[in-house]
C-alpha cells in the first residue's frame, strides 16, 4: 500500500492467485472489459499464463482516488519463481478455485502455496485480505458449495461464486476486494 496524501491517492495491489487453469486470468479479463482497460499480458499464441497478467484500476471512494495494480499469477508449479515475485508487496488477494470435482485436491493443497508465498514477504493467510472465489459454477461437476466451503476455504475471509468465462460475479468478487482494502485502510490512518 502506497499513500500518497497530497495528492489523495492510495494505491493497493492485488493478486489473483490459485491453481492452474482455475480462471485467473479470465478473471482479469473481465474486470479489463468491463472498465475499457487494456491488459497486459505476456502473450504466448497459448492461454496458459506464462508470466504474468496486469492491469490497472481507479476508484474513487469518498476524496480518495484509489488505484489498484491487479496481477495473476502463472499456476503452473514450473513458474514457481516468476509467482513468488508477483507475491511482492501484495495487499489483497482473490484465490481462485476451480469447483471441478477432480481439483478439489490440488485447490486444498494450493493455500499452503499461498501461505508459503505470503511468508517470504512476512504476510500469512490471516493477516492478509483474502477473498475466496469458487469459481466454474457451471461445470458439470462442479461440487456442492457447501462441500467446497468445508473443504477448501481459510478461517475468517468470505466467499463468492462465479463463472467468470461468462463475467459472472467477476466484478462482485473485485467489490468485495476493494471492501477489505477500505476497512484496512481505515483502521491504518484511524
Ligand atoms: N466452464 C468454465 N470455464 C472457465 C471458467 N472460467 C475460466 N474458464 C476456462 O478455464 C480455462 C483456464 O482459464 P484461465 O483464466 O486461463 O486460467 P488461469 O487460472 O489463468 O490459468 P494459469 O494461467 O495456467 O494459471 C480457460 O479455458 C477458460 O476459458 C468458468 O467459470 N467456467
Ligand atoms: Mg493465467
Amino acid at each position: 500500500m502506497i499513500i500518497d496524501s497530497s495528492k489523495g491517492v492510495v494505491r493497493f495491489k492485488v493478486v489473483y492467485h490459485g491453481i492452474a487453469m482455475s480462471g485467473k486470468t479470465t478473471n482479469i479479463e473481465h474486470l479489463a472489459k468491463e472498465s475499457g482497460l487494456d491488459m497486459l499480458s505476456f502473450d504466448t499464441k497459448q492461454e496458459r499464463t506464462l508470466v504474468f497478467d496486469f492491469i490497472t484500476k481507479k476508484v474513487k471512494v469518498d476524496s480518495f482516488t484509489l488505484t489498484f495494480s491487479i496481477y495473476t499469477i502463472p499456476g503452473q508449479d514450473i513458474y514457481k519463481d516468476i509467482r513468488k515475485m508477483v507475491m511482492r508487496g501484495v495487499d489483497a488477494v482473490v484465490y481462485v478455485v476451480d469447483s471441478s470435482e477432480r481439483r478439489l485436491a490440488e485447490n486444498k493443497e494450493f493455500i499452503n502455496t499461498l501461505d508459503e508465498d505470503l511468508r517470504i514477504y512476512g504476510k500469512d493467510i490471516e493477516s492478509t485480505p483474502i477473498i475466496i472465489q469458487y469459481n466454474k459454477r457451471d461445470l458439470p461437476d462442479a461440487l456442492p458449495i457447501e462441500i467446497l466451503e468445508s473443504e477448501v476455504s481459510i478461517p475468517g475471509k468470505r466467499s463468492v461464486e462465479a463463472v467468470a468465462v461468462k463475467g459472472q460475479g467477476v466484478s462482485e468478487t473485485f467489490d468485495m476486494v476493494i471492501e477489505e482494502l477500505m476497512e484496512k485502510f481505515k483502521k491504518m490512518v484511524g
